[in-house]
């Protein structure tokens, strides 16, 4: 059996990705391809307990080391039990942030070493780097506003200053400019219902690329 993709959407919070995802996946499959979407931290049972510890506020420090091994440890459950067995059932897994997010928040946001990182990063997935990235780029002023404007109470990293934020948007964009192959950046400042048609576009145009119409 041809082994599905692995699709990742990035971006600061905000910026639109979780309203992009069904969108993204409906389009896949209507090339008669079988998805399945998921997200980090989390993506299964086990890995959205390490979720709910990495991103819950509460009275215990998380330093960044820590924050960096939770964030690859729920990845590792993620890939273990969901990514890779779907993977190789010929799913194409669309996936709301991967180790991009690792790079650009406890990377440039938090000032882990990217040496660390990505000895993290061969070690839980060496083998698997993801086909196509979109990153949903916005302004980290729009992106607060509107990932504020919901009324939630702010998670951990929710919470960190715009400083932190601007820093983590920079790296993303340096991401995409070194590869560009596997980024797409989609302008997150349209309206939303463009911002999706950018993003099935540049999907399925990958699809296309790739002579795919079925798993
Ligand atoms: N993290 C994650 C790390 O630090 N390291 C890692 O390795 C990983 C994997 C995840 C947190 O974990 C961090 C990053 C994050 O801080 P999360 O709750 O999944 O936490 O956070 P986000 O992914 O950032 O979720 P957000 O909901 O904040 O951002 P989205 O998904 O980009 O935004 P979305 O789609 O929910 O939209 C937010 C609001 O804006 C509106 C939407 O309707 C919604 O109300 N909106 C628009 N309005 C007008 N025009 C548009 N174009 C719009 N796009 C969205």
């Amino acid at each position: 059996m041809k082994r599905g993709r692995f699709i990742t959407v990035e971006g600061i919070e905000g910026a639109g990705k979780s309203s992009i995802m069904a969108a993204i996946v409906e389009s896949l499959e209507h090339r008669g391809l079988t998805v399945c979407a998921t997200r980090e931290p989390g993506g299964t049972a086990l890995a959205e307990r390490v979720r709910a510890i990495v991103l819950e506020p509460g009275a215990e420090t998380i330093s960044s080391t820590t924050e960096t091994l939770l964030m690859f440890a729920g990845r590792g459950i993620h890939l273990d039990n969901r990514v890779r067995p779907a993977l190789a059932a010929g799913s194409w897994i669309v996936c709301d942030r991967f180790t991009d997010a690792t790079r650009a928040y406890q990377g440039a946001g938090r000032g882990v070493s990217s040496d660390f990182i990505e000895s993290l990063a061969r070690a839980v997935h060496g083998d698997l780097v993801p086909d196509v990235t979109l990153l949903v780029d916005v302004p980290v002023g729009l992106g607060l506003t509107r990932a504020r404007s919901r009324g939630n109470a702010a998670d951990r990293i929710e919470a960190e200053t715009v400083a932190f934020f601007e820093r983590v948007r920079a790296h993303y964009l340096s991401l995409a400019a070194n590869e560009p192959r596997r980024f797409r950046v989609i302008d997150g400042m349209q309206p939303l219902e463009q911002v999706r048609l950018a993003a099935c576009r540049a999907v399925l145009d990958y699809v296309d690329a790739q002579g795919n119409t079925a798993s």
